[in-house]
């Protein structure tokens, strides 16, 4: 009878450590939002001149950052991206300011056109074809 009832004790306590145990696990954190990351450059976004085509998926919380790439440069060379469908303009992006991060809700799907906006920055024609593709 003793047995049995240490038996039970034992068996008490171990549920009770569980309990506990499963009480102070800590909450899981949501997974971080994978940003996407763009250097902007007289080369172009990402080093591509001309046509750089990034894709998206409908619905999607979309966050871009993009990073100022003409550190290499002898001299400041501001550049300001837009997304005109999306009414959004950055502010200006330069050495003082090297990153500029926009976040919106990719609609529709179809292609939406991004670009530098200054129009007076060294490698400016290579900054005009970016493409967010919502698929
Ligand atoms: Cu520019």
């Amino acid at each position: 009878m003793k047995k049995v009832f240490l038996l039970l004790l034992f068996a008490l306590v171990v549920v009770l450590m569980i309990a506990s145990a499963c009480a102070q696990a800590p909450e899981e954190p949501p997974p971080p939002e994978e940003g996407i990351r763009i250097e902007v450059s007289r080369q172009g976004f990402n080093g591509t001149p001309g046509e750089f085509r990034l894709a998206v998926e409908e619905g999607q919380e979309v966050e871009i950052t993009f990073v100022y790439g003409d550190n290499d440069f002898p001299e400041n060379n501001p550049h300001i991206i837009g997304i005109p469908d999306y009414g959004i303009s950055t502010s200006v992006l330069d050495e003082n300011n090297p990153e500029v991060t926009v976040r919106f809700t990719a609609k529709e799907t179809g292609e939406v056109a991004f670009l530098c906006t200054k129009v007076d920055c060294v490698g400016h024609t290579n900054l005009l074809g970016g493409i967010l593709v919502i698929e």
